[in-house]
């Protein structure tokens, strides 16, 4: 059985962790096995939006310590370098909307990867930990870059350090994630967000992304410069056309991506 599924049905990726057994923590050979989906999605023009989950009752619990040698130093340079930035820069610069959708717990590298997703979701019985320190490592995956951006400094630092566990309704109430359903209606809140992403102006969501994720080093002077930058590309899309004309025409638009 494959170490992460795929599936594209409606304009949309599923990218699906599958080691349920070991709360679908990350092999080496898992974390390449994501970042060739990541890469089939971006090139992919069917693919509108991408949704990562996990099976069974976790999203992921991080690296597999399983892999850690017994007897000698692991090599987490050629690790971090091959396995998981990787798929840090993919999930930053793929040219379509990535939701993360956490169905159960988050630890270690999984809670990081979830937070480099556009958008982060949970399941209110799902918990995110920074469970790096507990093992005297510290946290990877762009943690250290998204975390303290979405909480601020103070709280990040505390839960970076202490490792405690945050449930879904903390992480959305302290702006960790963008919201926190319920069971019953977690799959299907997960669809139609899915869906919605799938049919919006894929090219001005990704460049929203990056103003964004620049607007974090650049001064306000660079800032409206790059927005001006951006918006001269979208608006030489075809969806800027197709809503703008929607919008005269008084009908919803019908946006193709392009
Ligand atoms: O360069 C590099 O490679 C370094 C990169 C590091 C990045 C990292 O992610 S470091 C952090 C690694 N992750 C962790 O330290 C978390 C370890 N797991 C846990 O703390 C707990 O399992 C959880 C809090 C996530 C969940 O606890 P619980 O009680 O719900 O489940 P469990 O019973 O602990 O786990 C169930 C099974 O999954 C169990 O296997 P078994 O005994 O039934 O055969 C457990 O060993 C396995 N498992 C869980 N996490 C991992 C794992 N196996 C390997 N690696 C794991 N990370």
């Amino acid at each position: 059985m494959s170490e992460v599924l795929f599936e594209i049905k409606d304009g949309i990726a599923y990218i699906t962790l599958n080691r349920p057994e070991k709360l679908n923590a990350i092999t080496r050979s898992m974390a390449l096995e994501l970042q060739d989906q990541l890469l089939v999605c971006d090139e992919n023009d069917q693919v509108r939006a991408v949704v990562l989950t996990g099976s069974g009752r976790a999203f992921c619990s991080g690296q597999d310590l399983t892999e850690f040698p017994p007897d000698r130093l692991p090599d987490f340079e050629k690790a971090i370098d091959e396995n998981y930035n990787p798929v840090i820069r993919l999930l930053k610069t793929i040219r379509k909307p990535v939701l993360c959708a956490v169905n159960g717990i988050a630890a270690g590298a999984g809670a990081n990867i979830a937070l480099a997703c556009d958008i982060v979701i949970a399941v209110s019985s799902a918990a995110f930990v920074q469970a790096f320190a507990k093992i005297g490592l510290i946290p990877d995956c762009g943690g250290t870059f998204f975390l303290p951006r979405l909480i601020g400094l103070q709280k990040a630092t505390a839960l970076m350090m202490l490792g405690d566990k945050i449930s879904a309704d903390q992480a959305e109430k302290m702006g960790m994630i963008y919201a926190c359903f319920e069971e019953n209606e977690f799959v299907s809140k997960t669809a139609q967000i899915a869906d919605t992403l799938a049919k919006l102006p894929t090219v001005a969501l990704v460049l929203t992304r990056k103003a964004l994720l620049e607007s974090s080093t650049n001064t306000l002077e660079e800032q409206l410069d790059l927005e001006k930058r951006f918006q001269h590309k979208a608006g030489h899309t075809k969806d800027f056309m197709e809503g703008v004309t929607a919008f005269l025409q008084k009908r919803p638009p019908l946006f193709s991506g392009k």
